[in-house]
């Protein structure tokens, strides 16, 4: 059934809307294999299993046509060098794109083709960033001391790919370097001939 239309607000202090119908919770122990360091990695989840990021969304039907929309949050954290963030995907959907509207904190999205070509685009309060068909997607959250609070808009039959981009990796990896971001090639990347 098409949508009726609605309104919700964002919070101008937190950037948390007043109503949403989905939450969704990703804690460390879900996001096994996708810290570059497994050691450090290992020895957190043996201490504790700290919430990394929340997602809040309204609920809409998948029909095409329709946009997803909704807040997530990330935390502030990090396993070893590198910064609490998303699992990050590809849209089932390929050629589906996304916006995203910087609420709160500093961060940075990291996004890349399935060809290897890939970017990294900083996010301050009032950034907007475009995620063109196409391109995987991972929000990192690189202020230690603020939550990451992004708006993000897509075409709500796009869907999730996780798998792809969780097994050939990232190809750069951002991590904390005396207290600034350093944007590091990831040692375990697969480049597409090696897939
Ligand atoms: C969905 C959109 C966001 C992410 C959210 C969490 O297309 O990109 O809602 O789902 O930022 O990231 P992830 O990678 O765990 O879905
Ligand atoms: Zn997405």
């Amino acid at each position: 059934m098409p949508q009726q239309p609605s309104s919700f607000i964002l919070s101008m202090t937190d950037g948390l809307p007043d109503r949403f119908d989905h939450h969704t919770t990703r804690y460390l122990s879900a996001m096994r294999g996708q810290f570059i360091d497994q050691k450090a990695y290992q020895e957190r989840l043996t201490k504790e299993d700290p919430l990394l990021y929340d997602v809040f969304e309204i609920k809409l039907s998948e029909m095409p046509g329709e946009l997803q929309h909704g807040v997530s949050v990330i935390h502030p954290g990090k396993v070893g060098d590198e910064y609490f963030m998303t699992k990050g995907h590809f849209h089932l959907v390929l050629d589906t794109a996304e916006v995203y509207y910087c609420l709160r904190g500093d961060g940075v999205m990291v996004m890349e083709t399935p060809e290897g070509d890939w970017s990294v685009e900083e996010m301050h309060p009032g950034t907007v960033v475009y995620v063109p068909p196409r391109w995987a997607h991972r929000s990192v959250n690189v202020n230690l001391e603020s939550d990451l609070v992004l708006f993000f808009v897509y075409p709500s039959n796009a869907g999730h790919d996780y798998g792809s981009i969780e097994q050939q990796g990232f190809r750069k990896l951002i991590l904390d370097r005396d207290g600034r971001y350093e944007i590091v090639d990831n040692p375990n990347w697969l480049p597409p001939d090696l897939r």
